[in-house]
């Protein structure tokens, strides 16, 4: 099963992530993670990311889309995509890959969550890109750049609404209502 989680900055696709993976078995790529590792190892890619990060940009498509090439490889039983794709570009560069796979994507999960919860969220959590001018801006990066995808993976067929609200546990049992689906 090959899954993409798409939504805002906060609205928790890292934290419904580890439960998915925990036990669906996939291979989990979060290129938040993956980028929040490079900066950490000041890697050239990390430093390249660094400076978007902080200002609460998306990273440019070209340095995001080497880093998934370079993992999907290790992808064998499925995947979850977990903030990738997040521009137009990255998703057809993206559906390019798989094909030459012959493995499409299965499905795309929108997780759905108003905007005053995502601050309230993200300033508990307190990461380094998660000041109130930052996450303003990348708010504002999702409605321009990310969104559009919502659109792009409807006209697909594939894309499938989750209601981001309510506890971890009663947006996950949402979550597996939809997976076991394609199981
Ligand atoms: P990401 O690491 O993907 O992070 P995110 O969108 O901020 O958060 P996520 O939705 O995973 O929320 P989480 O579960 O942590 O991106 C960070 C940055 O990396 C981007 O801004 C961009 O610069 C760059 N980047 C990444 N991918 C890119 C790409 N493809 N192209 C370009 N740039 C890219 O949850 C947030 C908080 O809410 C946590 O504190 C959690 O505990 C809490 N929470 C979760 N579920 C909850 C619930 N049900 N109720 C209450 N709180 C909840």
């Amino acid at each position: 099963m090959r899954v993409v989680f798409v939504g805002p900055p906060g609205a928790g696709k890292g934290t419904q992530a580890e439960n998915i993976v925990r036990d669906y078995g996939l291979f989990h790529l979060s290129t938040g993670d993956a980028l929040r590792a490079a900066v950490k190892a000041q890697t050239p890619i990390g430093i390249k990311a660094d400076e978007y990060m902080k200002a609460g940009a998306l990273v440019p498509d070209e340095v995001v889309i080497g880093v998934v090439v370079e993992r999907l490889d290790e992808a064998k039983d499925g995947c979850l995509l977990d903030g990738f794709p997040r521009t137009i570009a990255q998703a057809e560069a993206l559906d390019k890959i798989l094909a030459e796979k012959n493995a499409p994507l299965d499905v795309v999960l929108e997780l759905a969550v108003p905007e005053e919860e995502l601050f309230k969220r993200l300033a508990s959590r307190g990461r380094a890109d998660d000041n109130p001018e930052v996450i303003k801006q990348r708010l504002v990066a999702y409605h321009e750049q990310t969104e559009p995808l919502v659109g792009y993976y409807t006209q697909s067929g594939i894309l499938r609404k989750i209601d981001g609200l309510g506890t971890v546990e009663e947006i996950y049992a949402r979550i597996q209502a939809v997976l076991n689906e394609y199981k």
